[in-house]
């Protein structure tokens, strides 16, 4: 029988999370079964524990559960601890839950990827909420020469700069206190998933700078659209989703898959729509 794994979200039918592991388990040839579950807002707990009573082994978590996920574990990696949020469980041979957060490591993975080098550079990244609580550990670790953190709502990005703040050059602000030359503008504020464009200054970027928005969709977002007429090289969230996933996998099965060509398969899909 094939060890069961799922994504808990709401909303959930858009996640391509069953895409990518089922075409990992193929190329690895490992036998599982990972499937999407749409959890009720507020039952999110009860529906962990009910796929766990039929076997389940792990499963990924999306919005708006991270901090639920983070609150039922047993035991929780560093980066889950400082992220305080979770997007990777997995039920131990002793029956405790195992927390993990793999957000901020497949960032940095995606921008490797591409060639996108961090040490030694300012680094802009654009809200203070879930999305980016998870990648400051990981993005500091890479030794930027300044992390700052702007937000619409100043105080929640000076929490999180002190929350951080031991881990290296970190600083915050409101939207208008972003003074560049950036060399990397993450957008990780939810902004564009209304189509809305954070209100920052236009001249953020630095020559060769890179902007990276980590959402994705058929089109552009209107933050990656924005960053293209001020000359910036431009990423969108499909990477990222893809290398989070593949870390999930290794924490899961001890193999780490090839991430290449799943890239390539969830873009051509994309843009056929
Ligand atoms: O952190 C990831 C999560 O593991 C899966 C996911 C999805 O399926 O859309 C999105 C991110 O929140």
């Amino acid at each position: 029988m094939s060890d069961l794994y799922c994504v808990f979200g709401n909303p959930i039918e858009h996640s391509k999370s069953p895409l990518i592991h089922n075409e990992f388990a193929q190329q690895t040839h490992q036998a599982l079964e990972y499937t999407a579950k749409l959890a009720p807002l507020d039952g999110f707990a009860d529906a962990w524990l009910a796929f766990v009573e039929k076997g389940g082994r792990g499963a990924n978590v999306t919005v708006p559960f991270k901090g639920e996920a983070y609150a039922l574990c047993d035991t929780l990696s560093k980066r889950a601890q400082r992220a305080k949020a979770v997007n990777t469980l997995t039920v131990g041979g002793n029956g405790l839950i195992y927390g993990d957060n793999t957000d901020g490591v497949g960032l940095i993975r995606d921008l490797k990827y591409h060639h996108v080098t961090l040490a030694g550079k300012r680094v802009l990244v654009v809200g203070a909420g879930g999305a980016v609580q998870g990648i400051l550990e990981p993005l500091l670790a890479e030794q930027p020469s300044e992390v700052m953190v702007v937000n619409r709502t100043p105080e929640k990005a000076q929490q999180l700069a002190e929350a951080f703040a031991d881990l290296g050059e970190l600083h915050s602000g409101g939207f208008k206190a972003a003074k560049g030359p950036f060399d990397l503008v993450i957008n990780g504020s939810s902004a564009s998933l209304n189509g809305d464009l954070p209100p920052l200054p236009g001249n953020l970027f630095a020559d060769g700078a890179w902007a990276y928005d980590m959402m994705y969709g058929a089109e552009e977002t209107v933050f990656l659209k924005w960053a293209g007429t001020h000359g910036a090289k431009r990423l969108d969230g499909l990477g990222m989703l893809v290398e989070q996933a593949a870390e999930a996998f290794f924490l899961w099965r001890n193999v780490r898959p090839d991430t290449t060509h799943v890239r390539q398969t969830l873009r051509r899909m994309l843009n056929a729509g």
